[in-house]
């Protein structure tokens, strides 16, 4: 049988933490699903399009990575695919409480299991939203981000 896992997320855009995680969960798995989760109540700064656009173009070298998008509950996209598996990365204590919430609440409803990966302590300050809030004010984000992600976020804050 083919073992998949989900790497589930915003990606508002995505950094190279997450691709880190993408990275790892592809050595471990046959295919790895990235999904970008839709929040109506959040405007991101890159549409859903986008965001998988851009995570397409990061991630083809791996070769068993599936980029899509989804709305409704994380639960009900693995069970529409036949995973079993839910791969998160950890950046710090501070991000235990609610990921542990998730995970057995997950696990509560359908069953599915989240394995945590430890971020490469190089990212584990590594934020979609600090990398926002830095770029938005002229900082140098290209040590955090892929090239392909620094030039939209230069393109998407100066034309804004
Ligand atoms: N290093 C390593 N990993 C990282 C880093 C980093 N620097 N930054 C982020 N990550 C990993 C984390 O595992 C994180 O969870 C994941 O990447 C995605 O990060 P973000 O910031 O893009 O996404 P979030 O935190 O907004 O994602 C939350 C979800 C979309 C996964 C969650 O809200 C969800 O499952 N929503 C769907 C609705 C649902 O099922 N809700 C009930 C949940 S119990």
């Amino acid at each position: 049988p083919v073992r998949r896992a989900v790497c589930p997320g915003s990606f508002d855009p995505v950094t190279n933490g997450h691709l880190d995680i993408i990275a790892r969960a592809s050595k471990l798995y046959d295919v790895v699903h990235v999904a970008v989760m839709i929040n109506k109540s959040k405007k991101g700064l890159f549409t859903v399009e986008e965001r998988m656009d851009l995570i397409r173009e990061c991630t083809t070298e791996y070769g068993n990575v599936e980029v899509e998008s989804f709305h409704g509950l994380l639960v009900d996209y693995c069970k529409e695919r036949d995973i079993p598996a839910i791969v998160k990365g950890l950046r710090a204590v501070s991000d235990f409480d609610y990921e542990l919430q998730m995970a057995q609440m997950n696990n509560g409803l359908s069953g599915v299991e989240t394995l945590f990966v430890p971020t490469n302590p190089t990212y584990s300050f590594l934020s979609s939203s600090l990398v926002k809030e830095v770029a938005t004010w002229g900082g140098d984000v290209s040590h955090l981000v892929p090239p392909v992600v620094d030039r939209a976020l230069g393109e998407r804050l100066t034309n804004s």
